[in-house]
């Protein structure tokens, strides 16, 4: 977890971006390096325009001089650049520990590539040690959780849910919802549990990312190595 490998692989990734692209930025300590690196690349002259993907990002943004404008107004994306929790085979991702993964799932899917920068910590041979945030609607909280625990034990998978931030105090994410942390330990059928979840009514969505990233920078304590799904 050290800053100075999330700092080169945000490095790294700030030198694919060019003058011209509206890109999706992304939250987390390891995207906050990205911002940075663009911010510095924007005072050299780059021209770009960004979406924040969470208000945490769109403050530092506007902190550091990044232009900014909406998805709604900019329509499709060039180029994600965002963190993630844990980075499985085929760049399979966990995110979500941030609690901004409605979002950044949105604003990845409206773009044409996804760059995932990380130190090499978040690299694993399987998804699933950590936990799996599963965005809710607080509306039905209750029926939500048993339809959940439903799935899970369906698939064979532990039904360890725990509201973030406690019952007296629940995480309450961009979005006004809440997160379920899912502790499931080993995920290996991540593409039927996606769609298991998002099926469930009152499931928002949750933080397992499948397609969506084309390529890692994953720096180690020499280098930056780039991943390709
Ligand atoms: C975002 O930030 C999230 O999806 C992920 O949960 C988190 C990673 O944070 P960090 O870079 O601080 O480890 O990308």
């Amino acid at each position: 977890m050290s800053d100075t490998q999330k700092q080169k692989a945000a490095d790294r990734a700030a030198q694919d971006v060019v003058s011209g692209m509206k890109l999706g930025i992304g939250t987390g300590s390891t995207a906050e390096c990205f911002v940075k690196s663009l911010a510095e690349r924007v005072r050299g002259g780059l021209d770009i325009v960004g979406v924040p993907t969470s208000e945490r990002t769109r403050a530092l943004c506007e902190e550091l001089g990044v232009r900014l404008s909406t998805l709604d107004a900019l329509g499709t994306l060039d180029l994600t650049v965002d963190g993630a929790d844990e980075i499985g085979p085929g760049l399979s991702l966990i995110k979500g520990g941030g609690g901004a993964l409605l979002r950044e799932k949105i604003v990845a899917a409206a773009s044409e590539r996804m760059i995932v920068i990380a130190d090499e910590s978040k690299l694993v041979p399987a998804l699933g040690a950590f936990p799996l945030p599963i965005e809710v609607v607080p509306f039905g909280l209750a029926a939500t959780r048993t339809a959940i625990e439903r799935v899970l034990a369906e698939m064979g998978l532990p039904t360890d849910l725990r509201l973030r931030g406690g019952v007296e105090q629940p995480f309450v994410t961009d979005g006004g919802h809440y997160i379920l942390d899912a502790h499931l330990g080993r995920i290996d059928e991540a593409e039927t549990l996606a769609r298991s979840l998002v099926a469930i009514p009152g499931v928002v969505d949750h933080g397992l990312f499948l397609g969506l990233a084309q390529t890692a920078y994953v720096a180690g304590e020499e280098d930056v190595r780039m991943l390709r799904a």
